[in-house]
This record gives C-alpha cells, sequence and structure tokens, in this order.
C-alpha cells in the first residue's frame, strides 16, 4: 500500500479510497476587494500556497484520483447567513455587501469564484458550504461514503479556519485526514504553525501533516 513518511508516522491510504480536498481557494479570501480583505486580513500571506495547490492538483489528475474543491458562500437571497455571521466584527462591507468584486460571499458572483490557478476542471466536484465545516449543509459526507473515499489530502485556506474545521469534523466521522503543510495558508502565520503541531499532537489525535513534495513523489511512483 502506498504511505507518505509523514507527521507524527507513516500515512498509508488506499489508492481507490482517497481523493485531495480544496478548501476555499477563492479570490474572496485571496484577492484585494475581497471578504478577507474587507474583514482587515493581509490576503499576501495566502499566496505561497496557490502554486503549491496547483501542483498537487496536477499530481492528482495525473494519478486518476478525485478532487474536491470548496467555496464558503451564501445564497443570493442571504436565507443561509446566521445574523451571527453576517454582523461579527466590525468589517468595512458585510456578506452580502457590494464590494470591488461583486456582492461579498454570495455564490455565483465573482469574489465567490476560485482563483484560476486552482479552479476546478470538468468533472471535479465544487462544494458550496455556508460555514467553515465542509460537512455542514453540504453532500460531502454521501459523496466520500458513496464511493467509499477514507482518506483526505487536505488543502487550502485559511490553516486555522476551514481547513481545521473541516479535518477535525472529517476526523470524528471516522475519515482518516493529512494536512499538506505547504498546500495551507492563514492570515497569521503563528496561527498556521501552532494548528499543524495540535493536529498531530497527542498521537495523530486530529490526523497527520506532511510537505507536498511527498505527496507529488509518491504519487508519481504509483
Ligand atoms: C475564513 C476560511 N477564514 N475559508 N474562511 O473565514 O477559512
Amino acid at each position: 500500500m502506498p504511505y507518505i513518511d509523514a507527521k507524527p508516522f507513516p500515512f498509508e491510504f488506499g489508492i481507490d479510497h482517497t481523493a485531495l480536498v480544496c478548501i476555499d481557494m477563492q479570490r474572496d479570501f485571496c484577492e484585494p476587494g475581497g471578504f478577507a480583505d474587507s474583514l482587515g486580513n493581509n490576503i499576501e500571506n495566502i499566496a505561497p500556497c496557490i502554486p503549491v495547490i496547483a501542483k498537487l492538483q496536477a499530481a492528482f489528475r495525473k494519478a486518476g484520483l478525485p478532487i474536491i474543491h470548496t467555496k464558503e458562500c451564501h445564497k443570493p437571497d442571504m436565507s443561509d447567513v446566521p445574523l451571527a455571521k453576517r454582523n461579527r466584527g466590525n468589517p468595512k462591507t458585510r456578506i452580502g455587501d457590494q464590494g470591488p468584486m461583486g456582492r461579498i460571499l454570495i455564490d455565483g458572483e465573482p469574489g465567490s469564484d476560485f482563483v484560476a490557478e486552482n479552479a476546478p476542471i470538468e468533472g471535479e466536484l465544487v462544494i458550496a458550504k455556508p460555514g467553515k465545516d465542509t460537512l455542514y449543509r453540504t453532500n460531502f459526507y454521501e459523496y466520500l461514503t458513496t464511493r467509499l473515499i477514507t482518506h483526505l489530502f487536505i488543502t487550502g485556506v485559511t490553516t486555522d479556519v476551514c481547513v481545521q474545521t473541516t479535518m477535525r469534523c472529517a476526523n470524528d466521522r471516522g475519515f482518516d485526514c493529512v494536512l499538506v503543510e505547504d498546500g495551507t495558508e492563514s492570515y497569521f502565520p503563528e496561527f498556521k504553525e501552532v494548528t499543524l503541531r495540535a493536529l498531530v499532537a497527542q498521537g495523530g489525535i486530529v490526523g497527520w501533516t506532511c510537505k507536498s513534495e511527498q505527496v507529488v513523489d509518491c504519487l508519481s511512483a504509483l
């Protein structure tokens, strides 16, 4: 069985039971004028994972393995936006308001779309999710269990919000998850570092971490 020499110990995965998950590689989180920018985040901290995720996507596509893309966004009528989420903090503009890339965090608007480098190709599942957890009010669990997918390589933004929430919730439902260290970023580098350490502590209490190079090498040797 293929394996990656991951932390805190090797991550073995059945080739027919494995997928790549790319979380929220959207313009709203990565580009000026989007949701993250409106909250005052330093979006430059996100940029390094974009080419890394592109390389991982190419390797998974070449190996014929599934890729799942998520996007955090809401319905245009905003019926799925909890008031608490819309009102939280003191942003310049709120969810649903007009921004430079259309209505902020609304499905179908330019800002909710994927950055060009990490966009899905035909046949890949795209999940629109209203929350941080990819399993909340989506068909993610049904998609994985129907296809007998048990092992997830996780990438995306941000490490300490949607990425870690999804990994923790998937772990609770019995999925083995490995977070690709250089395939994820946070607006706060120190939060990224602590998150990576917390996930693998206590004997991999939430899962594993590894480097993208290990994944690409492993898949190209299959
Ligand atoms: C945030 C996310 N940071 N995709 N969303 O609000 O992590």
